[in-house]
């Protein structure tokens, strides 16, 4: 017989931080209003949410790797938008490499809930305006922090 795990979306008893990126500030308020409605959809208390704002996505690393420990899953999110020049590249790669990084060298979930997008336009559709991937994120984070203890 085939074993299946899956990890559970039961999160009241689950701590969760959130790393926002203070650049593109209005896009990360609608990731954060997205990623608050799904936790506490899923039972998480207030007084489980930490928010912690850093300036933009490339120090998200470091500060989830100090986070790690205390949570049962940290939440990155922000938005890196192309620009005319190759920064976009460096921001998003290193920031998209630098969250899994910690995730595998501290065992906790680290989600990228970083939009990386061409326009604008399209950072505000997918944080809030069409959908939004900050709930995304904080699914993603329940289930990661539920599989964990499962597996
Ligand atoms: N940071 C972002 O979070 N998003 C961006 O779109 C962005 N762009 O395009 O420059 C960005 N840059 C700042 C970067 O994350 C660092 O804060 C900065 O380079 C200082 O280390």
């Amino acid at each position: 017989m085939v074993k299946m795990i899956a990890g559970n979306l039961e999160a009241s008893k689950l701590k969760f931080c959130l790393v926002v990126s203070r650049f593109n500030e209005m896009i990360s308020k609608g990731l954060v209003g997205g990623a608050e409605d799904c936790l506490k959809r899923h039972g998480v208390k207030d007084e489980n949410v930490t928010i912690v704002w850093v300036p933009g996505a490339f120090e998200m690393p470091l500060i989830a790797q100090k986070l790690a420990k205390n949570y049962d899953a940290v939440i990155c999110l922000g938005a890196v938008v192309r620009g005319g020049t190759p920064h976009f590249e460096y921001v998003a790669s290193e920031a998209a490499k630098g969250i899994a990084q910690v995730s595998l060298q501290t065992g906790v979930p680290v989600i990228f809930g970083v939009l990386t997008t061409d326009s604008l336009e399209q950072a505000l559709e997918r944080s809030g305006v069409k959908s939004n991937k900050g709930f995304a994120a904080a699914q993603a984070a329940i289930e990661m922090a539920n599989l964990g203890k499962e597996i």
